[in-house]
């Protein structure tokens, strides 16, 4: 089977991923898991869009690791009373260190009293190998910010997104649910697809 690497610091995506390709590329490993992952620092996300800060990743892996196969993944949340934001900025929302719940915290602060909650999470997926992009793809799961935190699953904003057709936040709902119905989980369906991997 081909190996993949995900061209990611985040285990928690390299999971995701592994629980929707992992009959079809083994292992999947990540950066984080490579000889020597200090050598390995995350390149600087520059681009406007997920697509750009996508081929930013993937292409960075792809100079580190010429033989292997790379899956880069940009993602975020747009929230429609914020004109999208925070978007390609998601990670940094409160800050270059901040962490999921420091951003998680920011958000609700920002939103606080605003009844329109309308948002959606984006991902932007690309396969590469030796410095050539095979497959781009992108996928996305709309929903709305709850007005406090629930549940403990995923990672990022879950316990705030509450996906459409649903009372429950992904934080609370099953990480099967979750990959069923996320932006990374149509990303990825749309990934097999060009593959001709079955669902
Ligand atoms: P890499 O760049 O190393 O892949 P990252 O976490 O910094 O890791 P991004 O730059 O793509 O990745 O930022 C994505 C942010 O968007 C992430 O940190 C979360 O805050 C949020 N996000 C993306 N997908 C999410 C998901 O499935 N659930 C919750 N939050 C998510």
């Amino acid at each position: 089977m081909t190996t993949l690497i995900v061209a990611t610091h985040n285990q928690h995506k390299t999971e995701e991923i592994a629980a929707m390709l992992g009959e079809h590329f083994a292992p999947i490993t990540d950066l984080t898991q490579q000889p020597n992952r200090d050598d390995h620092p995350a390149p600087e996300e520059t681009g406007k869009t997920f697509e750009a800060n996508a081929l930013i990743k993937a292409l960075d892996a792809s100079a580190r690791f010429p033989d292997a196969t790379i899956l880069a993944d940009d993602s975020g949340l747009e929230v429609d009373a914020l004109a999208g934001a925070p978007g390609v900025y998601s990670a940094r929302y409160a800050g270059e260190n901040a962490s999921d719940a420091d951003n998680r915290k920011k958000l609700l602060t920002v939103l606080d009293g605003n009844t329109q909650r309308s948002a959606r999470f984006r991902c932007v997926l690309i396969l590469v190998k030796n410095g050539k992009v095979l497959t781009t793809c992108d996928g996305t799961c709309e929903g709305r910010i709850a007005t406090a935190e629930s549940g403990d699953g995923g990672f990022g904003y879950d316990p705030l997104f509450i996906p459409e057709g649903y009372d429950e936040s992904f934080g609370i709902l099953p990480a099967e649910t979750k990959n069923q119905l996320s932006h990374r989980g149509r990303a990825l369906a749309k990934l097999k697809t060009a593959l001709s991997i079955d669902n």
